[in-house]
């Protein structure tokens, strides 16, 4: 399947996605067979409230990356309708075109996936995607919750829709927005509005600027912070401050702009020290993560049964359960394996 994938086989790569999403036994060997043929692809997360406009500006970003000559791969993520329900039929209309494009592949996810959840999903699909092919892979997921961040961190650039009169919400939405943002589109400018969100985006950025730009001073050391934050003093010049653009998603106005930003990003991250620190530390969520889900899966394989019996010590209140957590731990250290 991974050899048909990597041939550019489009019913293979369909059936390796549903692999993967139904995550069934062997996709893990199957994301493993594929992995050599990834590596290359811009992934590029839109994200942003429900019916911010994302899939109206995917559907125009793939027109212009198809200008291009470059081959497309969409993940379009909605969890909020597992079953494919609404928004996917929704954004099914909106791409429609692009479903004839035989250098187009758009896939729409399906479950949360089983123990690793949505993110890790979405990355694996976007990968079966590279390997199939596509130079860029385009994720777009509703903005809300901690999955849906989660998902933006596993993009290489992420662009956040944000349409005028969200008012209040913008205020709600900001601290996990404007970590993820690489380049902020205010879709919906023929609307009244669209200035002062820019003017409101651009205040944000600026007040994050001298925040993280503090820390850098007190010696943080931006670990946690994927997302451009100097650590030390002389890295102002590295930083990257996020573009924030006007445009009309339906009538393409100012959508070849967001893409001219968008690959200013790209560049920025393949060429600047900054930009190499945050992939390493892309690359190192993942592993700890994934690090997570397999001894968290071999434990609950292996430890079950101790596990219910610790519980009932610890309702009887005869153990606690920071001594029972060590515990089991010892007991998966002592098992062969
Ligand atoms: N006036 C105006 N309407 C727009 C613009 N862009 C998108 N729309 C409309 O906004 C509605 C939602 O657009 P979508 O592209 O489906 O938005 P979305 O963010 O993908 O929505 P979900 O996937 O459901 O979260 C549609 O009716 C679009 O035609 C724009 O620039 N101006
Ligand atoms: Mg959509």
């Amino acid at each position: 399947l991974a050899a048909a994938v990597a041939l550019g086989d489009p019913r293979a790569t369909a059936r390796a996605c549903r692999s993967v999403d139904d995550g069934v036994p062997g996709s893990a060997e199957l994301l493993k067979a594929l992995y050599p043929a990834t590596g290359k692809a811009w992934r590029l997360g839109v994200t942003g409230n429900p019916g911010a406009g994302k899939s109206t500006l995917v559907d125009r970003l793939i027109e212009l990356l198809r200008a291009q000559g470059k081959r497309v791969g969409v993940v379009a993520v909605d969890p909020s309708s597992p079953f494919g329900g609404g928004a996917v039929l929704g954004d099914r209309v909106r791409m429609q075109r692009h479903f004839e494009d035989p250098e187009v592949f758009i896939r729409s996810l399906a479950t949360r996936g089983a123990l690793g959840g949505l993110s890790h999903t979405a990355l694996d699909v976007a990968r079966i995607l590279e390997a199939w092919g596509a130079s860029v892979v385009l994720i777009e997921t509703v903005g809300v919750g901690q999955d849906e961040l989660d998902i933006m961190y596993r993009a290489d650039s992420t662009l956040v829709v944000v349409p005028p009169g969200l008012g209040d919400d913008i205020q709600a939405a900001k601290a996990g927005i404007l970590e993820c943002a690489d380049v902020f589109a205010v879709n919906k400018a023929d609307r009244a509005g669209a200035d002062a969100v820019v003017r409101e985006l651009q205040a944000m950025l600026s007040l994050s600027e001298v925040t993280s730009l503090s820390l850098g001073a007190l010696g943080g050391h931006g670990t946690a912070n994927l997302h451009g934050t100097a650590a030390g003093s002389n890295a102002a010049s590295e930083r990257w401050t996020p573009p924030v653009l006007k445009c009309v998603a339906t009538t393409n106005q100012g959508v070849a702009e967001i893409l001219a930003a968008l690959e200013g990003h790209l560049a920025w991250l393949q060429s600047s020290p900054e930009g190499a620190r945050r992939r390493f530390e892309r690359a190192r969520l993942e592993l700890v993560q994934r690090l997570r889900d397999v001894a968290l899966s071999r434990a609950l394989i292996e430890l079950g049964e101790e596990i219910d019996a610790l519980v009932s010590e610890i309702q009887a209140q005869r153990l606690d359960p920071y001594s029972a957590g060590e515990a089991l731990l010892a007991r998966l250290r002592s098992q062969p394996g």
